[in-house]
């Protein structure tokens, strides 16, 4: 089975590629491949309020336009103490144009005087897969941590030099790749995802 993976997030491709490595007939192709093929493919707005609804409507979208199964994730922090901010603007916290750098010290300074026992969060994510023909899947993973007091490490992307694991006495971008590949959320949802697409090919 051919299928395509809705996402420029190199950090993201890396994973979903690995998790999907053993299965058996299956071809992965990023939306940069596709459009060697099909010329350039415009962004989708993601404008829905859960991580389920931009995920659907990602992969919907690539889906739609190549007619080949489609994947997509949409996947965020979820902060206790904000409220659960950033979620879904997770990518946007900040404003567009800034960086993970950014984005992580304004967690820092929103959460400044918040006592370590209230600074629960946790990285969420759902992956959708669209098959013409066969329907419309969703999977999720959740990875419980905290937010820690200052950034630290130099793995992965995003939010994880500030997301801290109690487990690991580390933040999420101080461990290894293939650690974090198999307790993210994104390895939990493609766990489930990975099972869905072997009894559809
Ligand atoms: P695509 O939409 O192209 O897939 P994106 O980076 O815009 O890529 P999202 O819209 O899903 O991805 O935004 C998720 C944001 O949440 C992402 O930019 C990161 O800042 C953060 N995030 C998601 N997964 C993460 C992870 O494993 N580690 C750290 N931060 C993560």
């Amino acid at each position: 089975m051919k299928l395509l993976v809705a996402t420029r997030n190199k950090g993201k491709l890396k994973e979903i590629t690995q998790k999907f490595s053993s299965i058996p007939d299956i071809a992965l192709f990023s939306i940069e491949d596709i459009e060697k093929e099909i010329g350039s493919i415009s962004e989708v707005i993601e404008d829905g309020t859960t991580f389920a609804e931009n995920a659907l409507k990602k992969a919907r979208d690539l889906s739609q336009r190549t007619g080949y199964p489609a994947m997509a994730d949409d996947s965020g922090l979820v902060v206790d103490a904000l409220g659960g901010e950033p979620g879904v603007y997770s990518a946007r916290y900040a404003g567009d144009g800034a960086t993970d750098a950014e984005r992580n010290a304004l967690i820092l300074e929103k959460l400044k005087d918040v006592p370590a026992r209230e600074r629960k969060a946790r990285f969420v994510c759902v992956l959708a897969l669209v098959v013409p023909e066969k329907g419309e899947f969703l999977a999720e993973g959740i990875c419980e941590g905290e937010i820690s007091t200052e950034p630290k490490g130099s793995h992965g992307f995003g939010y994880d030099p500030i997301f801290y694991l109690p487990e690991y006495h580390a933040t999420m971008a101080e461990i290894p790749l293939e650690i974090k590949n198999t307790l993210s959320h994104r390895a939990r949802a493609l766990e489930k995802a990975a099972k869905i697409v072997q009894l559809l090919i």
